[in-house]
Order: structure tokens, then sequence, then C-alpha cells
């Protein structure tokens, strides 16, 4: 007989896991509140990365179960395709309002990938709306995760995410060669001072291509499961240039670095480069009900609204798109981070951060560390024939001690709550510290 506290492991196939490590010897977490998860005999664990980098305002926030719970009595459904509800209007308006001007129109999806699927089929659809149709090309860039649909995983860089499907990507897509550059760049405090003539490689691209057969370039302003590479000064500001002089649209994908995580509200303002779409999920809603949004240019919206006008004019949605549900979480999210000044709160705390982050130099296999506004990548030497071993090590060491990381290859990465206190960064950086 298994123990009450344990379920049945045998049917839910886990994603991104080893699953039958896993079913050996589980982890499983039971509550949250605030800064902290518990397991289900009750052990505290400090959460480290804010659930998947979505729990911004941290766990257990009333405001948003009150929310939902009155969502859910009031109209647990409705229908978004030629119907409306107020919810997703206002959202919507809120969401334009948090990002540069410009930015003035919102299309819900479920999730991350679904964000990054509809801004790329916005983007091809927009330059044959505007009789364009050559533009059929998107550049991603080696070392992106832009989600596991399709389109996500064919911009996308991560060649673990791609190999199984080598056949069956979008065509047309090319990538720009990443950032990471630890030659010159090692154990940078915020941007690297080097690498702004990376943004040249879509110069090269263009070469090869023709400008007049690209669609959009696709980048995350700071890259996260790939071990946290941040843009070289200049980088995006090139970037945007070189879109501008051919026509071609930027798209960030600001899904993990949307809703305060660099200390702007999003990575856009933060760097102060308008892209032409952004794509967000996660602290949308707190990452407590699944949602994910693209927001566009009105030039693009505008470009969509022609014809007659009892046509539709994107053949695109999902079922859940704009659930009134997520819509209500998504609302109360919001007030919670604007009454708690969380979307520039890591910007007071990231000297701090920094400081702890760069602490750990000189610590056993530490080969680099890479920090911005509350988010941490800390690279290990890989132990030999083994990609990815010593970081999942030092992750289990750190939940045996109570610390809840991620790590992707050798690189630990940390993304904290956004309501994050002092006396947990010391608490985080000490116990990994320890594990090290
Ligand atoms: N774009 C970016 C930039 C992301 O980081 C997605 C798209 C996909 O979102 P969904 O909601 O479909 O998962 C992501 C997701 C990690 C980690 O630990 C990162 C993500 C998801 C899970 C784990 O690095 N990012």
């Amino acid at each position: 007989m298994k123990p009450q506290s344990q379920p049945d492991l045998h049917a839910w196939w886990m994603p991104f896991t080893a699953n039958r490590a896993f079913k050996q010897a589980p982890r499983l977490l039971a509550r949250a509140r605030g800064m902290e998860y518990f397991t289900p005999d009750g052990r505290r664990v400090l959460d480290g990365a804010a659930g998947l980098w979505c729990v911004n305002a941290g766990h257990g926030r009333e405001e948003i179960a009150a929310a939902v719970t009155r969502q859910l009595e009031a109209m647990d459904y409705a229908p978004s395709f030629q119907m409306g509800h107020a919810p997703g209007f206002e959202l919507a308006t809120e969401v334009a309002a948090l990002l540069p001007p410009g930015l003035e129109h919102v299309f819900f999806t479920n999730s991350g990938s679904e964000a990054v699927d509809t801004a790329l089929k916005i983007a091809l659809a927009y330059h044959r709306c505007r009789g364009d149709a050559a533009r059929t090309r998107l550049i991603g860039r080696e070392r992106a995760y832009h989600g596991v649909g399709f389109g996500g995983i064919s911009v996308g860089g991560m060649v673990a995410n791609r190999r199984m499907w080598a056949a069956s990507m979008l065509p047309g897509v090319d990538h720009l060669r990443h950032t990471h550059d630890p030659a010159r760049n090692a154990f940078a405090r915020g941007q690297p001072a080097h690498g702004a003539e990376f943004a040249d490689d879509l110069e090269r691209l263009l070469a090869l291509h023709d400008a007049s057969t690209i669609a959009a370039v696709i980048v995350e302003p700071i890259a996260g499961s790939t071990g946290v590479l941040v843009p070289p000064k200049g980088y995006l500001e090139r970037l945007r240039a070189i879109c501008d002089a051919h026509g071609i649209l930027l798209i960030f994908d600001e899904v993990i670095t949307g809703f305060g995580r660099t200390g702007s509200p999003f990575a856009a303002q933060e760097f102060g480069v308008t892209p032409d779409i952004v794509t967000m999920a996660k602290g949308l809603t707190n990452g407590c009900i699944p949602m994910g949004a693209v927001a566009v240019t009105r030039s693009i919206h505008d470009a969509f609204m022609q014809g007659p006008p009892g046509a539709i004019e994107l053949f695109h949605g999902y079922t859940y798109s704009a659930h009134p549900v997520a819509c209500a979480a998504g609302l109360a999210t919001l007030d919670i981070y604007r009454r708690e000044g969380l979307l520039t709160r890591a910007k007071a705390l990231s000297g701090m951060w920094e400081d702890a982050v760069q602490g750990l130099r000189g610590r056993p296999h530490v080969i680099d560390t890479r920090n911005y506004g509350l988010i941490a990548g800390i690279e290990l030497e890989p132990i030999a024939g083994k990609p990815g071993a010593r970081a999942f090590e030092v992750y289990l060491k750190c939940f045996e001690r109570g610390l809840l990381i991620r790590t992707t290859g050798d690189t630990i990465a940390l993304s904290p709550p956004l309501i994050i206190e002092p006396a947990h960064i010391e608490e985080i950086f000490d116990t990994l510290a320890r594990a090290l």
C-alpha cells in the first residue's frame, strides 16, 4: 500500500522532466504562500524561481483568488468568437497601457507558446495584408527559447527541443548567432560591454536571403531558458535600426522579461527599444491561471482592418482566448503590481542582487555569473562527459536544503518573486553557496 500522502505517479507523463528518475525519488509540492512552497510533509522551500518565472507577486494572493471566485460565480465561460465581455476589454486596455506607446492592440492566448505562434502568424499575415506577400521568412536566434509550438521551435535555437522534429520545422526560417561571449564578457554586471556588433549578423542574413523576403525577427530581450543571456550594450538598438532600415518587423518575446522582471514593466522600456510586436504570458496572471497575449502596434492592427466591415479580419483564435476567469486573474494581478509598485521594484533591489550574484565568483565550479533586474545566471564548469549533471546535482542539494532554483544545462537560473526581501536574497545565496 502506498502512503496516503503520495498519489499514484504512473499516469502523468511529466513535461521537460526525467520521468523515470523523478518517479524513483519524487519531489512534491503541496502548498504555497508568499515567497515559500511547502512539501506534503510540511517542509518549507524558498522559491528562488517564482515557480517557473511566473509568480511575480508571490504565492497565495487572496485578491486574485477572490477575483477568480467572483468571476466563476458571475460567468464561468464565455465565447470570444463574435461575442465579448467586459473583463477581456478591460484587461486588453490595461495591458496596452503598461507597454510603450504605440503598442495598442492585444490578442489573447493561453500560454507563451501560443503567444509566439500567434505573433509569427500575425507578422506573416501583416505583410500579405499590405500587398508585400514576398516577405515570408522569419529570423530567430541561436540559443533562443520561444516555447514548444512548431513555430516556436522553428525560430528557437535549443537543439534538444528541435532535433526530434528536424524535418517538420517551418520553412524559410534562419537564425542570428547568439550573443554569449564569455571570453570578453564573463562576470559582467548587468549588460555586457562587448557584442553590439553581433546584431550585424542580421545584415549577413539580409545579404543571403534579400531583405525583401524577410517578415520578422524575433528575440528574447534577455534569453532566459538558455541560461540567462543579457543583451550586450547597444545590441537591441542596432537590431531595431537594421529592421527599420529594411521594413522588417521586430518581435520581442517578453514571456520572461515582462511584468517587472527587469525593473521596468517590460524590457522594451528598460532597454529603450520599442518592438512592433510583444509576446507575454506567465506574470500576466501571476502564474495562477494560464494566459498569454500578443500586443501589436496600431499600424499592424490597422493593416488587417480592410475589406467589408462584416468580414473576419484574422482567422485565428482559441476557445479560451480571453477566458473570463483568466481575465479576472489578470486584472487582479495588475492591480497588485500597481498598488505594490512591483513592476519597478526589481530596480531598487538589483544592486544588492547583483552583489550577491557576484559574491559567488570564486566558489567551486563557478565559471561565469550573469545578472539583470531580479534575474541571475550562474554557470558551472560541466563534469566531463556529463553535461548538465553538475548543475542538476546543485539543484537537488538546494531542494534538500529548502531552496527551489532552476537549471538549464550547467547554468543555474534564479528569478524570485518580485516581493522578495533582502533577507530572502541572503538566504538564497547562502544556501546556494553551501550547495556549491
Ligand atoms: N517564450 C519564452 C521567452 C519563454 O521563456 C515561452 C515562450 C513559452 O511559454 P509557455 O507558457 O508555453 O511555457 C517561454 C517559457 C525555464 C522555463 O526554467 C522557461 C519557460 C518555461 C518553463 C521553464 O527556463 N519559458
